[in-house]
């Protein structure tokens, strides 16, 4: 082990001095493990290091964290010949092309490996998706533990860490060769103690909950989780997916509100949702809201005005009550960005919720470059878990590769950028099936727009897509393979 400490600092894999974190903190140690793939012995010796740390545990698979840790589990897998599967990492994950890669079935178990842990987020982030194929996950194997919390939060969430190095102890081991300052040992030592991290546990879940027979988890029905709701139009929309066989939401992107009401009143029976932006309409009148409405109970659906909310508290009061639109009148749904911080919800709850209303928050976006990604999607479910009255659920892209996974199964996912083949348009929108959406990526509602308002016939395309989508969803709840 003490040759392994010292060959790591001699090609500078471990570096002190100040150092500024992707947090902004300043650290006074610095560890690159990526460059190891340039020192084929060196790399040979940390896969060797960590598979003797894990030998004795029983798993039939291992998956690297990308893009670290995907060299050291070759090696160990060419050396031990241990299967490997893979996590594609890239946001373009869309269509076909799966989150997981490689041959398994569900109810294996699968090790995951990673070069370095500190709270632990990035294994978490590897293991949502592998348990959302229906893998088990129980333990994770690291090089190097940082000490920073990394054992707790994943031990919280399920994931026994097994590391072949502590931080503390490579300091030891430096110091008493001569290549560290006893000075620069304690400033680490205190670094440590005082960056303590803490990642969220998710809430206890039936979904995720491990099935009692076949180990393999069974997704809940839209029925069983219109029970846990408790906002009124979240529980009102999950009993009708379930009372209408659909998971289907309509994007009524069109010129004219005459068109929006026509196509309504059309594709109704199909849809579970009319998503509108009604602030492209140029012949909205104040009766609109009215009609659509009537439309709504007639068909049992519905209206989610996708007004994409983003100031401060005391504005987005008068916007969502003011205004021509006068949107909480006529609208069952609208959503908002969490870039303000809670204040947002907090204002759009006093207007919305004397009504009955629900919201929902984008944790996540469908285009090319989004923003809404890691710490801001957290930010976002911290957000809703705050506010479970008013809150019904996210806007969200794969949730399923989220460090807590889809969470509460109270809220719903739902998920614009669908079409029935993968693809995107000219200006960034990418398109995921509903297969990939709701069976691989743990959404519950597919937005669809163009795939239906640009066909020929849009009530057949709307049937098309309510069929696959629905068939998607039913495959998860009956096989277990969801989330
Ligand atoms: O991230 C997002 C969020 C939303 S609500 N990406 C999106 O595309 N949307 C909306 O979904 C968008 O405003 C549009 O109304 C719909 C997608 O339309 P399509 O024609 O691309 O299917």
């Amino acid at each position: 082990m003490e040759e392994l400490i010292l060959e790591l600092h001699k090609v500078e894999a471990v570096k002190f001095g100040n150092f500024t974190l992707k947090s902004g903190i300043i650290s006074p140690i610095y560890i690159d493990l990526r460059l190891i793939v340039s020192y084929p012995h060196l790399l040979k010796l940390v896969s060797e290091t960590i598979w003797n740390k894990v030998s004795s545990l029983k798993f039939e698979l291992i998956c690297g964290v990308p893009y670290t840790a995907l060299p050291i589990a070759t090696c160990i897998s060419l050396a031990h010949s241990v299967p490997m599967v893979m996590r594609r990492k890239e946001v373009k994950d869309y269509g076909t092309k799966k989150s997981i890669e490689g041959v398994f079935s569900p109810g294996q178990t699968c090790l995951v490996i990673e070069d370095l842990v500190t709270s632990g987020a990035s294994v978490l982030e590897t293991v949502g998706p592998l348990k959302s194929v229906g893998l088990n996950v129980s333990d994770t194997v690291v090089l190097i533990d940082r000490e920073q919390g990394g054992s707790d939060n994943l031990a919280n969430n399920g994931i026994a860490l097994h590391s072949a190095l502590k931080l503390t102890q490579m300091v030891d081991v430096l110091v008493r060769h001569s290549k560290l300052s006893a000075e620069i040992a304690d400033s680490v030592r205190k670094f440590i103690a005082e960056n303590q991290t803490k990642v969220p546990v998710p809430s206890p879940s039936p979904s995720l909950a491990p099935a009692p027979v076949d180990g393999v988890r069974k997704r809940s029905s839209y029925g069983e989780r219109a029970a846990l709701a408790q906002n009124p139009t979240g529980r009102k929309l999950f009993e009708l997916m379930e009372r209408k066989k659909t998971n289907l939401s309509l994007a009524a992107d069109v010129s004219t509100a005459q068109q929006l009401v026509c196509i309504a009143d059309a594709v109704g029976p199909e849809i579970c949702v009319l998503k509108t932006h009604v602030d492209i309409l140029p012949d909205f009148t104040p009766d609109f809201g009215a009609q659509l409405r009537a439309i709504a109970d007639k068909h049992d659906f519905l209206i989610f005005e996708d007004r994409k909310f983003a100031d401060i508290g005391n504005t987005v009061t008068m916007q969502y009550e003011g205004g021509i639109f006068k949107i909480v009148e006529w609208a069952d749904v609208v959503n908002a960005h969490v870039i303000p911080g809670p204040g947002i919800v907090e204002g759009l709850k006093l207007k919305g919720l004397p009504h009955g209303r629900g919201l929902l928050l984008l944790a996540e976006m469908s285009s090319a470059g989004t923003l809404a990604k890691g710490e801001y999607t957290s930010a976002a479910v911290k957000i809703a878990s705050d506010h479970p009255d008013f809150v019904i659920g996210f806007i969200s892209i794969n949730p399923a590769a989220w460090p807590e996974g889809p969470g509460n199964p109270a809220l719903i996912h739902m998920t614009p950028g669908v079409q029935l083949s993968s693809g995107g348009d000219t200006l960034g929108q990418q398109y995921n099936t509903p297969d990939s959406v709701i069976g691989e990526r743990g959404s519950d509602v597919i937005i669809v727009g163009r795939g239906i308002i640009k066909a020929k016939d849009q009530v057949m395309a709307a049937r098309q897509y309510r069929i696959a989508g629905w068939n998607a969803y039913e495959k998860n709840v009956k096989m277990g393979g969801g989330l």
